[in-house]
């Protein structure tokens, strides 16, 4: 090819940010004349240089059709936007009419774009005139934005990534960086072997994928961390580690501080039993951090998911403050945002205790003046509900209307099952969603079809303070509408022309900016006011680039308080005294075990988007339980066993049973994604006591508590096949996708009378005859049959009796042919891989789709002793790298 057609190529391609963590992950996107979607990291971009995790490689798996909403629906129906929108805007008017605005609610997203975001704020604060709008980044980053305001005075970030290949020591608090932010962590892995002299240590109860880079691993008692940290601010007046000249200028509270610090965790005794950490571990975090100038401590859910979440963050930043290590390169407190634009949502006051453009809704004068510039009717007095209580609102019947935009709350909040029989009470639910059949859509009575990423214009906000261009490269899908658009629509025709004139995101995207500068006078460090006139041109054309924005600073400013001057009123930072809390849920004899739950590698929340796709999918087939040897033992439960986990709440849920003794002893960890659509009974939400920070309102999703046991079916089974089957007669089920085919773990009560009969009824085929073949082996309850369609394998089920089922990744490959030959057939018969095939075991390379099992015999057979030494003989690892902790484990396991 010549070299003008490569260059002609490349112009094809797209800038645009991917919709998954913080990061923030510059990608570069395009769909060819076959409809095939190539994405690649963008080498310009600062986040990531090119690098993409597992779920940013695979993004162009998750652009189809199939489970999109594609139409808006009024009760199912599907109607004309028009139709829709006045509907929305009538019934919400109606209610206003009747019970006043604070009668209806939205509840957005960090997913939605800065733009999307804007317009829904202003719509409820400034022209609905209530407080009730909340996203569900108040079940993520809202202790973080308190605790940042209480310290300094403003939700601000200090930090940048670069701190991170400049530190000396890196501290990863309640983080599993390695799954959840892949490509810092590969970032944190390079700068290590850059500079062997940074330390890592890593503080979370359970040992993760994490801990692979980390020096030290200390795994806390679960809702310790003020404990410890208050301990180390303790040791760093008795090692004389304090920054006197900065803690004198620049910062107020230190005595009280201190004062509260000592009768909590007086010596590294006393810090280490509460902690339930050995002495030594203590001493050397506490040695580490005293003697490290370039400190960086990153923290993420682990830290913020707690009932007293605001007051841990507290007690990390009160030691930054100590020693004065912040707001200079290669130190600072740094908390890690969960979602694309969880920063952008708080710079546009998405949370109901905020206004916009970081002014405080109970703050007369900021409500005055953001009321001005708005031109606003009827600004809310007062903060609206938060996300739980928001929810009880409805169960109240006090809020009649509530308008669901990008998130997916029967699954994602405390107490799912009480939220869902909110929604199924309430008067009107309105669900903006991509998807159709979410748990939570499934409920609305009116779904509007949204526009997302491939599709979707506008900007995002990454855990840097860095503002990125999502960029669109596809056509929206049916008559799928950008967010703001419809929240736009909405707004006019509820009688605010005047006020949403907008016909492009780069219109309001100025405006956002405008406001940011509005009567600021470095009041607020939150100020683009430099993109305000930007032309649309130079909106497409922005650069990634970090906030404030400023005349002074128009390209940008990577770092903040380098001068040491904070938001506060006197402008000095604050430190706060800490009384460390006990997690709000304690375990008791009924209920033994911490609840613990999080995310895994390959999948994104509810799954909606990477549930779709086949090589996300592999990593983790079903939802489990990770709970330790020793417990497993006591509780008589057996290593992929199904077990039953039950709360307080009187809930349970159905999952697999992992092993580990990574896991810590009376804690359970269980993955937060499985919802209805992917499992029978696997909504861990449902299980967990809504209790919340009283600072911040964040739920504790870290520390509810449970009971376990074994739970027995009848029988166990697995199917494959091209269409999605009736599950009648499955108590329980766990779906995932696979190239051309689901694939379900299966299992039942009730012995069929007769396992032929049953089987096509599961596989939707009833009374079929032809296109079968069968085997029963009735002495031992073995059942296998695959439906054959011209050679084509179109399904197959495998029933046993035990809950120990036989290998089955060789069976996906016969899914990939057009045809299977006699001897498969046989196979399939016989349920085992013909001679010369080995099972490949669970796909721990998503990218080259590589399993365990190969894994290990390539590293036995050609004595690999280095993660690139695989990538040399298997590729694994060498494209996104998401994988290489867990190859580190394989080798480490030989
Ligand atoms: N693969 C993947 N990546 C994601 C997401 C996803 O869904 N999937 N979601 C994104 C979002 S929105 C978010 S918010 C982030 C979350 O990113 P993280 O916060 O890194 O992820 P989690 O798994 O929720 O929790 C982190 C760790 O906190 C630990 N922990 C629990 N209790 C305690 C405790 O008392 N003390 C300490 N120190 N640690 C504790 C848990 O064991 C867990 O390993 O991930 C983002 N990235
Ligand atoms: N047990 C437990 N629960 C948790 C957590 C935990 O650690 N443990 N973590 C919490 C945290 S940190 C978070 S951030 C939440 C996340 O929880 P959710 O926000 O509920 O999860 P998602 O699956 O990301 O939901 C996003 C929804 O938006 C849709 N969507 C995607 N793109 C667009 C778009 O452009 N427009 C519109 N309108 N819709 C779109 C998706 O299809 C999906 O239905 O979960 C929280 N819940
Ligand atoms: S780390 Fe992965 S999920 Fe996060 S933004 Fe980058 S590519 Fe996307
Ligand atoms: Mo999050």
């Amino acid at each position: 090819m010549p070299d003008s057609d490569l260059t002609k190529q490349e112009d094809l391609f797209t800038n645009t940010t991917c919709p998954y963590c913080g990061v923030g992950c510059g990608v570069l996107a395009q769909m060819n004349e076959y409809g095939v979607v190539t994405v690649k990291g963008d080498t310009e971009h600062p986040a990531n240089q090119g690098r993409l995790c597992s779920k940013g490689t695979a993004l162009g798996e998750t652009v189809y059709l199939d489970e999109r909403l594609l139409y808006p629906e009024i009760l199912g129906e599907q109607v004309s936007w028009e139709q829709a929108l006045a509907t929305v805007a009538g019934h919400f008017e109606k209610i206003i009419e009747t019970h006043g605005p604070d009668a209806v609610a939205f509840y957005v997203s960090g997913q939605l774009l800065t733009e999307d975001y804007y317009v829904a704020n202003k719509l409820m604060k400034g022209f609905i005139g209530s407080g009730n709008i909340d996203t569900n980044s108040r079940l993520c980053m809202s202790s973080v934005v308190a605790g940042y305001k209480r310290a300094f005075g403003e939700d601000v970030v200090p930090g940048c990534y670069e701190d991170l290949d400049r530190a000396k020591l890196i501290v990863l608090v309640g983080s599993n960086t390695a799954w959840c932010h892949p490509v810092l962590y590969q970032r944190i892995v390079k700068a290590k072997k850059i500079n062997p002299d940074l330390m890592v240590v890593n503080i979370d109860p359970r040992k993760t994928q994490t801990s692979s880079v980390a020096d030290l691993h200390l795994d806390i008692r679960p809702g310790t961390d003020s404990v410890l940290f208050n301990g180390l601010l303790v040791w760093l007046e008795t090692a004389d580690e304090h920054n006197a000249m900065f803690t004198g200028n620049f910062t107020s509270g230190i005595q009280a501080a201190m004062e509260a610090a000592k009768k909590s965790a007086s010596s590294i005794e006393i810090v280490a039993a509460k902690c339930g950490l050995p002495i030594n571990d203590v001493q050397e975090f506490y040695r580490l951090f005293a003697r490290t100038e370039r400190t960086v401590t990153v923290f993420s859910q682990g830290i913020n998911q707690s009932s007293s979440g605001v007051d841990k963050i507290n007690s990390i930043i009160n030691c930054h403050l100590y020693t004065g290590r912040i707001g200079r390169p290669g130190m600072g407190p740094f908390s890690l945002t969960g979602q694309p634009n969880a920063m952008g949502g708080r710079e546009a006051g998405g949370l109901a205790n905020q206004l916009a453009a970081h002014m405080e809704i109970g703050n007369e004068t900021h409500r005055h003046r953001v009321k001005r510039f708005w031109n606003a009717p009827v600004m809310a007095e007062t903060e609206g509900y938060k996300a739980v209580n928001l929810f009880n609102a409805i169960a109240e019947g006090k809020i009649k209307a509530v308008w669901i935009i990008a998130t997916n709350p029967v699954v994602s909040l405390p107490e799912a099952d009480k939220v869902r029989s909110a929604l199924e009470k309430c008067e009107l639910v309105v669900v903006s969603d991509c998807v159709g059949e979410t748990d939570t859509a499934k409920l609305a009575h009116i779904r509007l079809p949204a526009t997302t990423w491939g599709e979707r214009d506008g900007t995002v906000t990454n855990s840097e303070r860095c503002i990125s261009r999502q960029r669109p490269f596809l056509e929206p899908p049916g008559l799928a509408k950008p967010d703001w658009w419809i929240i736009t629509e909405v707004a006019r025709k509820m009688g605010f022309a005047d006020a949403f004139p907008y016909t492009r995101p780069a219109e309001i995207f100025r405006e956002h900016a405008r406001l940011s500068g509005f009567e600021n006078a470095n009041e607020r460090l939150f100020d683009i006011s430099a993109l305000s006139d930007i032309t649309d041109r130079q909106y497409n054309a922005l650069t990634p680039m970090q906030w404030p924005i400023t005349r002074a600073s128009p390209n940008g400013t990577a770092r903040l308080f380098s001068e040491a001057r904070f938001s506060t009123p006197d402008n000095k930072a604050r430190f706060i005294a800490i009384e460390p809390r006990p997690p709000a849920s304690a375990c008791s004899a009924n209920y033994p075990f911490v609840l613990n739950t999080g995310r895994v590698r390959d999948h994104w929340h509810t799954m909606t988007r990477t549930g779709m796709s086949p090589r996300l999918s592999a990593h983790t087939i079903e939802s489990y339980v990770e709970i330790h040897p020793d417990d497993a033992r006591l509780y008589a439960i057996r290593e992929s066993e199904l077990v039953e986990i039950t709360s307080p709440l009187d809930k349970s849920i159905y999952v697999r049973a992992r092993i580990s003794d990574k896991q810590q002893q009376g804690s359970l960890f269980v993955p937060m994604h499985w919802n209805q659509q992917f499992s029978s009974q696997a909504r861990v939400g449902s299980l967990i006591k809504a209790e919340l920070d009283p600072v911040s309102g964040q739920p504790e999703f870290k520390h509810s508590v449970a009971k376990i046991r074994p739970w027995q079916a009848n029988w166990y089974g697995f199917l494959i096949s091209r269409h999605k089957p009736a599950l009648k007669y499955a108590k329980y089920w766990a779906r995932s996708r696979g190239k051309g085919f689901w694939r379900y773990e299966v299992a039942g009560h009730a012995i069929p009378q007769d396992w032929s009969e049953h089987a096509h009824t599961l596989l939707n085929h009833p009374g079929e005859k032809e296109n079968w073949v069968e085997f029963y082996d009735k002495a031992r309850s073995h059942y296998r049959a695959a439906r054959i369609i011209k050679d084509r394998l179109d399904s197959c089920i495998f029933i046993y009796p035990g809950n120990i089922l036989p290998p089955r990744d060789w069976l996906i490959s016969l899914f990939q042919k057009d045809s299977i030959t006699s001897e498969e057939r046989a196979n399939l018969l016989r349920g085992t891989p013909p001679a010369d095939q080995e099972d490949y075991g669970k796909v721990i390379c998503a990218c080259f789709n590589v399993g365990e099992k190969t894994l290990l015999q390539a590293i036995q057979a050609n004595d690999l002793k280095t993660v690139e030494a695989i990538g040399d003989t298997l590729q694994a690892g060498t494209n996104c790298g998401s994988c290489k902790p867990e190859l580190a484990e394989l080798l480490k396991l030989l």
